[in-house]
């Protein structure tokens, strides 16, 4: 009898092994995952029924992003479900919108086939509150989106909110019902459209887990294994989904690990449309960002939010047409790119790397020649991208090993980036350009956030959404430097500047110049993570010549350190 259970269990055993999907090997997932890694640029629409309110109801206007204005103006179900029958985008151009991305210089568009507010903009059975059924409408804009992109040879992919604020069962207690009517809608958007990418959000709800996630993802990757899925899928953490989504801000530097990311940003500060937000950056600044996130190696995935009518703002228009341009004569240096071998840079750009050229993004040509320092060789030539002309340089022996390159000016300057090529026979070591913090005019240091050398795993700048500081710092080995120039031998105040929400607070810190006597403190708390305040940490004394100031953990109390904004060495005064 037990041998026969023994077989029995071996059976089931092997037969639950070979359920199990196969763990895709490092090569499988860089081939599968190619054309994404070398798109580099997206565009993220965010349309709906909130496209129809554009920031208003009944008279009242969000002062939040326009998509939310449901839950922020706390909108009854039954008053928001008013809506859809008021949505007839009639304006709508699937055509148009292809081929604006195409033009734009975007490689793939990700489009929300269903935001928090639940609503569905493509017609499902398995979802009735959608565009085919709720609206006058009566078109599928996924399905003529699908047929565009394809016609303008654009991938297509979907975002798709596990939090929903419309379904009865999207909730704890419905929770498996809930998944299941995802699960359908998944496989209808699937099936019918073939998209190249699910890009799931809200997964931040109580009742959504990572082995949720884990089941969610694997069922996707049943249905196409080909599909690119964000880190949503699961809790938002390193190891769900193909790509991390850094949100409104750029990285410092590489996601730690080498892990794939792609940053997700409005145009203005909306996602959905508003009819009152008219803060647009500029193309010079999406260009720059652009360039900051090829540098280091990520996709920009930029978002426009068309209309009740269905057209995409002639503001974003514009801007994506300019940016068109300028990748239509710079496009070499970013499609297909491999992030900067070095973090820092001895001018004001950015660099990314193609087979044995180093294309230089400059955003500020300095009086006369460009300087770059840190190369081991010479290139055998330097272009300028946008025009072709070849550019004159010379190179001169560096003090500190290496070699220094002076390039001349181009007859023209890019009016967005100025890009210049160096074309090498072999890729030549580039050495971190040195960056030291010189005094201000009373002697003090101003250690800021966006100049310090990050070390660790996690931690990070983060900038926009009035953050500008080293965030993300949960890993209590992570710390950060940053180099200086002392004039002589001298003490010095410590101050430093950090947010930190009170449920926070209380890890302890040094600070310390190379390894002398540091200066110790305790976070306090100061109301948020973007409430930044300035305290004092005791003195240290620095040596004259070049030294490392760091900043580390020496304990920490939960689950973060602070988000640190600054340090300031002030001289005191014998
Ligand atoms: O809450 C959403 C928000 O509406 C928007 O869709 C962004 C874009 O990624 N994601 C969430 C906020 O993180």
């Amino acid at each position: 009898m037990s041998r026969w259970i023994f077989v029995l269990l071996s059976l089931l055993l092997a037969s639950s092994i070979a359920a199990q999907p196969k763990a895709e090997t490092p090569q499988e997932f860089q081939k599968r995952t190619r054309w994404w890694q070398e798109a580099k640029f997206g565009m993220f629409i965010h349309w709906g029924v909130y496209s129809v309110l554009a920031g208003e109801y009944n008279g009242r206007r969000t002062t939040g992003i326009a998509e939310w204005i449901m839950h922020d103006l706390q909108i009854p179900k039954s008053e928001y479900e008013k809506f859809p029958p008021k949505f007839n985008p009639v304006k709508f151009n699937a055509r148009q919108w292809a081929r604006l991305a195409r033009q734009a210089g975007m490689k793939y568009i990700v489009i929300t086939s269903k935001h928090h507010d639940g609503f569905n903009i493509y017609d499902s059975k398995a979802n009735p509150y959608n565009i085919m059924q709720a609206t006058p409408f009566k078109r599928d804009p996924l399905r003529e989106l699908a047929q565009a992109c394809r016609a303008e040879g654009v991938r297509l992919g979907f975002y798709h909110s596990i939090m929903d604020w419309h379904h009865p069962d999207a909730n704890a207690a419905g929770t498996e019902r809930y998944i299941q009517v995802m699960k359908a809608q998944l496989k209808e958007l699937i099936t019918q459209y073939d998209p190249a990418i699910l890009w799931f959000d809200g997964e931040w709800v109580d009742w959504w887990t990572e082995e949720r996630g884990d089941d969610l993802e694997r069922y996707v990757r049943s249905l196409k294994p080909s599909i690119i899925i964000n880190n949503r899928v699961g809790k938002r953490t390193h190891k769900d989904g193909d790509h991390e989504t850094p949100e409104q801000e750029i990285p410092a530097s590489a996601i730690p690990g080498g892990r794939l990311w792609e940053t997700c940003m409005t145009m203005n500060d909306t996602w959905g449309y508003s009819r009152f937000d008219h803060h647009w950056k500029s193309t010079r600044s999406l260009v720059q960002k652009l360039c900051d996130i090829a540098h280091k190696g990520g996709n920009f995935l930029l978002n426009v939010g068309p209309t009740g009518e269905g057209e995409i703002p002639q503001a974003s228009v514009e801007r994506l047409l300019e940016i068109g341009q300028w990748m239509s004569r710079n496009g070499e240096a970013i499609y297909g790119t491999k992030q900067s071998p070095v973090r820092r840079l001895s001018f004001n750009g950015r660099c990314t790397v193609k087979g044995n050229t180093l294309y230089l993004h400059v955003f500020e040509w300095p009086e006369g020649n460009l300087p770059v320092t840190g190369l081991s060789a010479a290139p055998h030539r330097v272009r300028a991208l946008g025009t072709g002309e070849t550019l004159p340089f010379s190179v001169v022996e560096s003090s500190e090993g290496g070699m220094e390159l002076y390039i001349a000016r181009p007859r023209s300057l890019d009016p967005l980036v100025t890009v210049v090529a160096l074309e090498f026979d072999r890729l030549p070591a580039f050495r971190e350009a040195s960056a030291s913090v010189k005094p201000d005019a009373d002697g003090a240091f101003t250690l800021r956030a966006s100049e310090a050398e990050i070390h660790g795993q996690t931690a990070r700048y983060e900038e926009g959404g009035g953050k500008d500081n080293i965030g993300f710092w949960i890993v209590p080995q992570d710390y950060v430097t940053w180099s200086i120039q002392a004039p002589g031998a001298k003490s010095y105040r410590v101050e430093i500047t950090y947010a930190c929400p009170p449920e926070e607070a209380g890890s302890e810190f040094e600070v310390q110049a190379g390894d002398g006597e540091p200066a110790t403190g305790t976070v306090q708390a100061t109301g948020s993570w973007i409430n930044f305040r300035n305290f004092p940490v005791g003195s240290i004394a620095l040596k004259p010549g070049r030294q490392t100031i760091s900043v580390k953990v020496r304990k920490m109390k939960r689950d973060a350190v602070m988000n640190l904004q600054s340090v300031r060495l002030i001289p005191i005064r014998q």
